[in-house]
């Protein structure tokens, strides 16, 4: 029997584990990428583990998401970053470089590798054939220290695209129809594979914008075979020696099979207020814009935004709208400049940032009271613009820029001829912004650590205690993301490695109570719906919890990285077995786990009882052994110390 893509990297990379669904798996990790909103708390913690210098064959710490510095607190992160990185042997990508996720695809990524990324969109490098992703940040200082990544085996999905996108038709409306398909919970514990003769057609950045948005899926990572493409898309960056062909067996064997025509799909949008509300511009009808914000690590491309200056040129951006945008690197902004695309979005009025993630998470740019705003971005939770009853809608730069000029949503097909824009046989290369680290050492040693005084210690966790007695402090529905958990924009991000200060906001979206109620009581649990903590891969939106003292988040069903995130944080996770059960449960009940310890360790079946109703209900950990042994000995810090005694 053949393998799959996936497999055939995983296979080459299993350092613990059999390579069966739903068994854990331990992957040896080639690369790793950080960003600095996670990236302070991951580099305290690689302090934390003793490590001197990272044992991957790449890491690099980017600078993207906190540059609005609006105090000292982002500034001091990025030094303290800078310096943590000299020392122990990190690749430094300096603020105005770009997106995390854009660089690392133009300059590291390399198809059959393996990347973990304190970021959810990490498998945007699967659009270049590597498998690529999204972790929290001890996972990655996991990582840079040697260890493996551990993942439960997925589920393998092959996509066959067939056809070729219509003119106007972007990649952006190939991953949103496979959201559409699958919805924001169906890649929960799948890889998502691309084949079939359709990929031919598309680009590496296009390929990348579709592996981008596979994190909205939930899915584990997508990724697309390295063949001729991916090829000419290195040797354009200078990497050609990076290639290797990758591609799956002709016999490799699918869990599931899903047909898309590339030449049926039309342009559409995701509605407000999730990714997978997906409508195509004629369901939608008429809709006034406000705001158009074009960029993000889902479509900032050189590709992305010389249509988006084509459509721009010799024209005025809608006296109602604001359009402002973002491009994704140095590399695509200096090209943009050299070619005179740059000049064309300034004329017609767009408004220009630096190259960040920017208006994405809430740094900037947010909307006007119940504001409509389009964006080529790749979530529209409520809230995460920054403007509580803001409207956002996600789609394509042709149609944000068609739009933007229109001055309400508008199909891009109405432009007329499409040109045909092409990739660069040549991009330009200049890593100035990329300082390396210093050499192992003298030099490494005489590197001081520069730390701000906004970085306090993280949260203390505990082990496992006999059996937990606490209310339920907080009872959410389905989907909760953690922008809801723990919200993110420019108002709140430059706290991200001071816990404390943090903690006023926690669940702020859904009950600005909460953190009170949860000082108050000193202990409790989180009752929630399905796909609990999708989206974001902070382990802010555990570590929060955690020192509010939240002991368990009883849940329907989690999303794949946030529960790692608790298990990592040492809080229980645990699902009802029967999801009716949730109706039992409300806020200020008085809950009992008794003898929760010897449960889990045993494997026991656990039984919880509500001591305000008098009802029992039985519930699971569903725990992997070393996921077990991590929750015991309260997180995987302690845990990684024990093994390493
Ligand atoms: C996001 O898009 O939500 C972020 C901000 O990039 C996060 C990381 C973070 O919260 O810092 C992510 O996707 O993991
Ligand atoms: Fe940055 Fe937005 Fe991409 Fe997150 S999704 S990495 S905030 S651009």
């Amino acid at each position: 029997m053949g393998f799959t893509i996936a497999e055939k990297i995983i296979r080459s990379h299993l350092v613990d584990g059999e390579m069966k669904t739903g068994k854990e798996i331990g992957l040896r990790i080639d690369q790793t990428l950080t960003q600095d909103a996670t990236g302070t708390m991951a580099y305290l913690e690689f302090e934390a583990m003793g490590v001197d210098r990272v044992k991957t064959e790449r890491s690099v710490a980017y600078i993207d998401h906190n540059t609005l510095q609006s105090g000292f607190e982002n500034a001091d992160d990025h030094r303290f970053i800078a310096s943590v990185a000299k020392k122990h042997g990190i690749y430094y990508s300096r603020p105005g470089n770009g997106i995390c996720h854009q660089l690392h695809l133009e300059r590291f990524g390399i198809p059959g590798k393996t990347l973990i990324g304190s970021d959810s969109h990490t498998p945007t490098a699967g659009g270049l054939g590597m498998l690529a992703c999204g972790a929290g940040g001890l996972d990655v200082a996991v990582a840079m220290g040697g260890g493996a990544y551990y993942i439960t085996m997925p589920r393998m999905v092959r996509i066959n695209l067939t056809g070729k996108l219509s003119p106007w038709v972007s990649a952006k409306d190939v991953i949103l129809a496979v959201l559409r398909i699958l919805s924001v919970k169906g890649g929960v514990g799948k890889i998502i594979e691309y084949g079939g003769e359709g990929v031919k057609s598309l680009s590496v950045p296009e390929r990348a914008t579709i592996t981008n948005m596979g994190a909205e899926l939930g899915a584990t990572t997508s990724i697309f075979p390295s063949d001729e493409v991916t090829k000419a898309f290195l040797k354009a960056q200078n990497r050609e020696s990076d290639w290797v062909a990758l591609s799956a067996d002709e016999d490799a064997q699918y869990d599931e099979i899903i047909d898309i025509d590339l030449s049926e799909l039309v342009p559409m949008a995701a509605c407000p207020h999730s990714p997978d509300n997906v409508k195509s511009v004629a369901e939608i009808g008429k809709l006034k814009v406000d705001q158009v914000c074009i960029g993000s690590c889902t479509n900032s491309s050189y590709i992305d935004l010389m249509r988006v200056a084509y459509i721009l040129k010799g024209k005025t951006v809608h006296p109602d709208v604001s359009l402002a945008i973002a491009p994704g690197s140095k590399q695509v902004l200096t090209m943009l400049a050299q070619n005179g695309a740059l000049a064309d979005l300034v004329a017609a009025g767009a408004r220009i940032l630096e190259c960040a993630c920017g208006p994405c998470i809430g740094m900037g740019q947010s909307p006007n009271s119940k504001g409509v705003s389009l964006r080529t971005f790749n979530r529209n939770f409520e809230g995460r613009s920054g403007t509580a009853d803001a409207q956002v809608y996600l789609v394509s730069p042709e149609m944000a820029a068609a739009s933007a000029l229109s001055g309400y949503l508008t199909d891009p097909r109405e432009l007329g001829d499409m040109p045909a824009i092409e990739l660069p046989e040549q991009f330009l290369i200049n890593d100035n912004m990329i300082v390396p680290p210093a050499a192992a050492g003298a030099e490494a040693d005489a590197v001081e650590i520069l730390r701000g005084p906004n970085i306090k210690p993280f949260p203390v966790t505990q082990p496992l205690s006999d059996s937990i007695e606490a209310p339920v402090l907080l009872k959410v529905g389905d989907n909760i993301t953690t922008d809801h958990i723990m919200p993110a924009g420019a108002k709140i991000l430059p706290y991200r490695s001071n816990i404390p200060h943090l903690s006023q906001y926690c669940f702020a979206v859904c009950d600005t109570e909460f953190p009170a109620r949860a000082k108050a009581a000193g202990k409790g649990i989180i009752v929630g719906g399905s796909n609990y903590g999708q989206g974001s891969s902070r382990e802010h939106a555990a570590l929060v919890p955690l020192y509010l003292g939240v002991k368990a988040v009883l849940v329907k069903s989690f999303a794949r990285i946030h529960q790692q995130n608790l298990i990592n944080a040492g809080i229980l996770p645990l699902t009802f077995v029967h999801e009716a059960d949730y109706e039992k449960l409300h806020l200020g009940d008085d809950i009992s786990l008794p003898d929760i310890k010897a449960c889990i360790s045993s494997g026991s079946p656990i039984y919880l009882e509500n001591k305000t109703t008098g009802e029992k209900i039985e519930v699971q950990a569903n725990l992997s052994g070393r996921a077990k042994d991590i929750i015991l000995c309260g997180g995987l810090l302690n845990y990684t110390k024990e093994q390493s005694k």
